[in-house]
């Protein structure tokens, strides 16, 4: 049974790929790292699985890594584990650094240092953020980089250092080059997710209004569940190379928004420029979305567009399953529902609250 060590298994690709690589057969383990919240939300549903193991440990953490990889001996790594959004990197930059930088050559280290360079292979979660002020559209394994983010600067590093090892100890390692990638398990405040909930609430009077950034930015949205599968082709691969994982289609923010709050039953229409602009309910005439300059950063990334022919070819891979709308269909549909959960959960709680008060519940 081959064995997999997931890095960052409790984030939104962790959870996808164990859920895949169980279903290849192999004995999974993830590392994690102590919350003071234990509840996994997005892996709860697989803890308990005879092959799924989790370790406690951290990328900034030397002594944890070699130990957990010198303890599983894996087969294959999968570096997930992020600071991954990109607006807090400029809050933290240098803890950013240390994570997705100085973390994925403490990976590698480990690796060496425990011998394992020959039958180790490494899958690195590097990013389109490389691209970043971009100097060429589509984007493709030879564009040059011009990362533009704190986050962006130090996942080049990463991409660079697996490079490196692959060249001087004959490592098998890769980079995949990952476009933007949404689900229902999306983090809540990346801009897809942060709308998807925003339009359920709206659409079921939870909130007033949604405020964003820059509507203008243009990226490649692909699912989740569809790109964990190209990280496992990358390691089945006969030699390590790096790939762009996208879809080759583009999209805006705004009609981003546009379509999530279709599909929760509003019809919305923008007005206005720049910080001015408002999208407004078109039946109602009601301002639902407006700009704010919160959520603007110091330096943006506006015009992302992956060309995948080279996973296509290669590795066979097809990034065509799931679209942009039925993605942005079916986050809206989850989040319609957890907020109808939550609204349901919130009267029983009240009424039981009345009950207990009264005395009717003991
Ligand atoms: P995510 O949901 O933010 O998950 C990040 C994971 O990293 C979480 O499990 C988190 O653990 C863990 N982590 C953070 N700091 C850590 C540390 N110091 N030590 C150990 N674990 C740590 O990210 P994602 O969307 O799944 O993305 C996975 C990877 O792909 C990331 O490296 C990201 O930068 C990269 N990427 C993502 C996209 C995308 O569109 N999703 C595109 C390109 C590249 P906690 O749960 O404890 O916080
Ligand atoms: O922003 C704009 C924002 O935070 C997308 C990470 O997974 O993908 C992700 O990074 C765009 C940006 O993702 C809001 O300015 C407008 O132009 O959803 P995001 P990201 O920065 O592209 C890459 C590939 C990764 O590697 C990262 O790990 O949307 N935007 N208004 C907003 N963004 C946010 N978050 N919030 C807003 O209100």
């Amino acid at each position: 049974m081959k064995k997999a060590l997931i890095t960052g298994i409790s984030g939104q690709d962790g959870s996808y790929l164990s859920e895949f690589l169980l279903d290849k057969g192999y004995d999974v383990h993830g590392m994690i790292r102590r919350s003071s919240v234990d509840y996994r939300e997005r892996i709860a549903h697989i803890e308990g699985h005879p092959h799924f193991h989790l370790h406690y440990g951290d990328l900034g953490d030397s002594m944890s890594l070699l130990n957990i990889i010198g303890k599983i001996r894996p087969d294959e790594i999968y570096n997930l584990a992020a600071q991954s959004h990109v607006q807090v990197s400029f809050d933290v930059p240098e803890f950013t650094a240390d994570v997705d930088a100085v973390g994925v050559l403490r990976i590698l280290e480990a690796v060496r240092l425990t011998g394992q360079v020959k039958t180790c292979r490494i899958y690195q979660a590097s990013t389109s953020e490389l691209y970043g002020k971009v100097e060429e559209v589509p984007q493709t394994e030879t564009t040059p980089f011009h990362p533009y983010s704190p986050y962006a600067v130090a996942k080049q590093y990463g991409f660079w250092i697996v490079k490196e090892y692959r060249e001087a100890y004959h490592m098998f390692c890769c980079s995949g080059i990952l476009f933007n990638h949404e689900s229902e398990r999306r983090g809540e405040t990346f801009v897809t997710r942060k709308i998807t909930l925003a339009a359920a609430r709206i659409a079921q009077g939870r909130q007033d209004k949604l405020r964003l950034g820059n509507l203008s930015a243009l990226r490649d949205w692909g699912y989740a569940r569809d790109y964990v599968e190209c990280m496992w082709l990358m390691l089945q691969n006969d030699k390590p190379q790096d790939y762009v994982i996208a879809t080759g289609r583009q999209h805006s923010v705004r009609e981003f928004c546009m379509l999530a709050f279709h599909y929760a039953g509003i019809e919305l229409e923008f007005q206005g420029v720049g910080i001015e602009e408002k999208g407004i309910d078109k039946n109602s005439g009601r301002i639902l979305v407006e700009v704010s300059s919160d959520f603007y950063r110091p330096t943006d990334v506006v015009n992302l567009c992956g060309d995948p022919t080279k996973a296509m070819t290669e590795l066979g891979w097809d990034p065509s399953k799931t679209g942009f709308e039925e993605l942005v269909k079916l986050m809206v549909e989850y989040d319609m529902k957890k907020i109808a959960m939550e609204k349901a959960e919130t009267k029983i709680r009240v009424n039981l609250e009345e009950y207990l008060e009264k005395g009717v519940v003991k």
